[in-house]
């Protein structure tokens, strides 16, 4: 039986207290707290590329034994007002260039990076064919680590770019994006999939990465997601890397990290 691996975020960014993440202490603790309640790795939301050293990174990861499954751009918004589809070339070039440092900080830990809120908000009609430039270049970058690039189409009221798996997956496609993976946010998709287990399945080899979490993004449990469904619509399409907790944490940190966690085994563990 295909083995998925659990993941849970760690986030060091001030200004996302209000974001979908669940340990937020210094680094040598959130990594004793994930490793402690049994995942197999963190994905890091980091302030920039240079919060943290990878080798201070490799060593905590190492000492407790998890992996970097992967890293966010976000904060590149959040603290800079950066996206990859900005009109104004000097901007959108800083954007690339946060972009490509947060690839290349992952990179040298054998983790992938993720755009999701530095696509920027879609809202103007060149905003595709700069996605679509940006990404290219993101995907040469991370494939020197040999790692993919991903994106991650996110619900309606944080872009227009792409909304569902599929159509996402129709543009790489369309513009041979061969090294950019799409990330499966359970919780967007319970927003925008007509029916998110078909949308994994049609979206097939196209899925590098995936946010657990359920509909009101809380731990997977604590909404109304068939976290069943999604399971064997990610193991029919052979699916065999991270569910990510990228979610609330409520009631509390470590209530949402044990919740995770046992509705993770409850899948993979006989
Ligand atoms: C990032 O992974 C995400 O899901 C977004 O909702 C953050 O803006
Ligand atoms: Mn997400």
């Amino acid at each position: 039986m295909q083995m998925f691996k659990s993941s849970i975020t760690i986030s060091q960014v001030e200004e996302a207290v209000n974001g979908p993440f669940v340990l937020r202490s210094p680094l040598p603790d959130a990594f004793a707290t994930a490793a402690a309640t049994g995942f197999n790795a963190v994905e890091l939301f980091l302030p920039s590329p240079d919060y943290v050293s990878t080798k201070e990174v490799a060593s905590l990861a190492l000492y407790h034994g998890l992996e970097i499954a992967a890293v966010g751009t976000g904060a590149g918004l959040l603290r800079h007002g950066l996206t990859i589809t900005d009109t104004d070339v000097d901007r959108r070039c800083e954007a690339l260039d946060f972009v490509f440092a947060m690839i290349d900080f992952g990179g040298r830990l054998g983790a992938p990076a993720i755009l999701g809120s530095m696509q920027g908000s879609g809202d103007h009609e060149e905003a595709r064919d700069l996605l679509a430039a940006g990404l290219r270049e993101c995907g040469a970058r991370a494939d020197r680590y040999g790692v993919p690039f991903i994106y991650e189409p996110l619900n309606r009221y944080e872009t227009r770019l792409f909304n569902r798996l599929g159509d996402a997956a129709r543009f790489l496609e369309q513009h041979e994006l061969t090294n950019v993976q799409l990330l499966a946010d359970l919780f967007h998709m319970n927003i925008e999939e007509q029916d998110p287990a078909s949308a994994i399945r049609d979206a097939g080899s196209h899925i590098g990465h995936v946010h657990y979490a359920d509909s009101n993004r809380q731990a997977m449990g604590f909404g109304h997601t068939d976290a069943g469904r999604m399971i064997a619509a990610l193991r029919d399409i052979g699916y065999e890397g991270y569910l990510s907790a990228e979610i609330l944490a409520l009631p509390d940190p470590e209530t949402a990290a044990r919740q995770t966690i046992s509705s993770i085994h409850s899948f993979i563990l006989p």
